[in-house]
């Protein structure tokens, strides 16, 4: 089973990682380098089935990605809440308020003044992705702000017109930004590649570089929303899917996950949950969460486990 190889990953950084502190607190087991591959034909899809993945939540965020939004307020109003520990961490160590995470995320919802002067994370994928600033030089020898790139919609147009090229890339680590990033970015780059030129059936393949990777909470939600992303660019430009390869860098499991990993490990994956996007929109910016449809997907119970902000 394709879900193997996460168990693995998993097993081999509980029993093998090293051990050591890291910027959280919490502590980690880590590995240095690691890969993953799936192939995404026929609509399969990185799915966990050892535990319920909240893949509707994913793909919230990913379409909210696409919009080039960088405050939680849209994700809140829908009840997506994997966002709002850093703007709460971030208001309270500001203001000395030491209002309760729920109280905050209700005044988000409540106070547009407030969410926008709060809840923004800073220029985080949905900026970079879509609308990495530029800078002009005018004649006085000052700069200015020159119109923003488009990666996303590049990509698409390259995809289309220059297949072969190996110049795919959505990069998110702006390295003149990560500073004011709630959290630099971990899935940082995404490139393409297009195969089987020669044989007429055209496939997509989605190679991603996370730099760090929480394997437990944080891994499923990223394989997932990469093969999604590699799905809607595959519709878009008339491609099939092929595989998605994962590569992480520094790839731990946080020692206050041991009850996690220990149930996940003890459970067996089964079945193949395939996802059918129901409609073509007219550009990789007019998904809907109502496009999605997952088929045959029975997994096993959640686990819930603390995140590390
Ligand atoms: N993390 C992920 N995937 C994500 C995301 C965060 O695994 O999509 F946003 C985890 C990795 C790490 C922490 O445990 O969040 C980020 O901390 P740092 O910036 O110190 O690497």
């Amino acid at each position: 089973h394709p879900e193997q190889q996460y168990l693995d990953l998993m097993h081999q950084i509980w029993t093998s990682g090293s051990e050591r502190v890291d910027r959280t607190g919490i502590g980690t087991r880590s590995v240095a380098g690691a890969m993953l591959r799936f192939d995404l034909a026929d609509g399969a899809m990185p799915l966990l089935t050892t535990k319920r993945v909240y893949w509707k939540t994913a793909t919230r965020e990913m379409l909210w990605f696409l919009t080039g939004e960088t405050n939680i307020r849209p994700l809140v109003l829908q009840g997506v809440k994997i966002w709002n520990e850093w703007p709460h961490a971030r208001y309270v160590k500001a203001t000395g308020d030491d209002i309760a995470l729920d109280d905050f995320v209700e005044r988000i919802a409540d106070d547009e003044a407030f969410a926008q002067k709060w809840g923004d994370l800073g220029p985080v994928y949905g900026k970079q992705w879509v609308d990495w600033p530029t800078y002009q030089r005018r004649e006085d020898g000052l700069f200015e702000k020159g119109p923003g790139i488009n990666q996303v919609a590049d990509v698409v147009e390259s995809l289309k017109h220059n297949p072969g090229s190996r110049r795919h890339i959505i990069e998110g680590w702006n390295v003149a930004e990560v500073d004011q990033m709630a959290l630099p970015p971990c899935h940082k780059t995404y490139q393409f590649h297009v195969a089987g030129q020669e044989t007429g059936k055209r496939r997509l393949n989605c190679m991603l570089y996370q730099r760090s990777c929480d394997v437990a909470l944080g891994l499923p939600f990223n394989l997932w929303s990469a093969a999604l992303l590699n799905r809607m660019l595959a519709q878009q430009t008339g491609l099939e899917a092929g595989e998605l390869i994962w590569m992480g860098g520094d790839v731990h499991l946080y020692l206050n996950h041991a009850h996690l990993i220990e149930e996940q490990l003890s459970r067996t994956p089964s079945g193949n949950p395939t996802l059918e996007i129901t409609r073509k929109p007219e550009t990789i910016f007019d998904y809907k969460i109502e496009d999605f449809v997952v088929h045959d997907y029975a997994p096993l119970p959640p686990i819930k486990a603390p995140v590390a902000v």
